[in-house]
């Protein structure tokens, strides 16, 4: 097992260097521009926090491949590298720009596509969570795991997320929510998919699901929910690869099949 301690100790340092931007600028920042539609959004934060972050990175590991969401914009990377970081350096745009104080910094490195370490800090409630393949989830260094005394739907808190991406939402629409309401003890939507995977790392959350993800939105949280005992797999229960667009489902592990089964997920729906 290979413990990734600089690259771990470096990659919260860039969260929490990110993180102290997010917190200052959030009721002062100015322009919003829009990306692929009106609902898809970016703003000068996203893209000095992905600056900061990937020139940390870079400086400390020149050999390794990072990418960045706003630096990346459509543009293709080179898969099967050895080590490649991903970096969301503002996850949950859209709360941040309606000054909701509920985002985050996301951090992975995946070992030739498997991510083995993530990063996930929430800069308002200073708390980072950090997992390294094989050795466990931490919250600000104190071992957490995923909420094992659920084990059934109907006593379940799941969370989902809907595309930013207009051209998504039909996708999104192949799940019957009215079926997933019906059958959970409740459903929130928190606008950021990196801290609702660690909030179901860390058992503050049973169950997440959301289509048409990147793998910066996903990879640190994924590992973080495997380390704190937990499944994570695509929509029909295979296990999730860190293709261009990903569709997810984590958990306890415990309701994973039952979830599924309620998500009815059809790939040509
Ligand atoms: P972002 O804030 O970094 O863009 C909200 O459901 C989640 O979906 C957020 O984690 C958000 O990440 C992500 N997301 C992915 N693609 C998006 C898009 N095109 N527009 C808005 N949010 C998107
Ligand atoms: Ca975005
Ligand atoms: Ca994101
Ligand atoms: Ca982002």
């Amino acid at each position: 097992m290979h413990s990734y301690n600089a690259e771990l100790a470096l990659a919260v340092r860039a969260a929490r260097e990110a993180g102290r931007l997010i917190r200052e600028k959030i009721n002062r920042h100015r322009v919003t521009e829009t990306k692929s539609c009106l609902s898809d959004l970016v703003t000068e934060v996203d893209r000095l926090a992905e600056e900061v972050t990937l020139h940390m990175i870079r400086d400390r590991f020149p050999e390794h491949t990072v990418v960045g969401e706003e630096e990346q914009a459509g543009r293709a990377w080179e898969t099967g590298k050895n080590l490649t970081w991903f970096v969301d350096p503002l996850d949950g745009t859209t709360n941040f720009v309606f000054g909701l104080p509920f985002c985050a910094v996301s951090i992975a490195l995946a070992h030739r596509g498997r991510p083995v370490l993530g990063v996930i800090h929430d800069p308002f409630r200073e708390e980072t969570f950090t997992a390294v393949r094989g050795g466990g989830a931490h919250l600000n260094g104190a071992p957490v795991s995923v909420d094992r005394a659920i084990c059934t739907l109907d006593r379940s808190l799941l969370v989902t997320g809907y595309p930013g991406n207009a051209a998504m939402r039909p996708r999104m629409h192949r799940v019957d929510y009215k079926e997933v309401i019906d059958r959970c003890s409740n459903l929130r939507a928190l606008g950021s998919a990196a801290l609702e995977l660690a909030y179901v790392a860390c058992g503050r959350l049973t169950g997440f699901w959301e289509v048409a993800l990147r793998p910066w939105d996903v990879a640190a949280g994924m590992v973080l929910v495997e380390e704190a005992g937990g499944t994570v797999s695509d929509l029909a229960g295979q296990p999730l690869e860190m293709t261009e667009y990903v569709d997810i489902a984590a958990s306890n592990g415990l309701i994973h099949r039952e979830f599924l089964a309620c998500l009815a997920w059809e790939d040509e729906k």
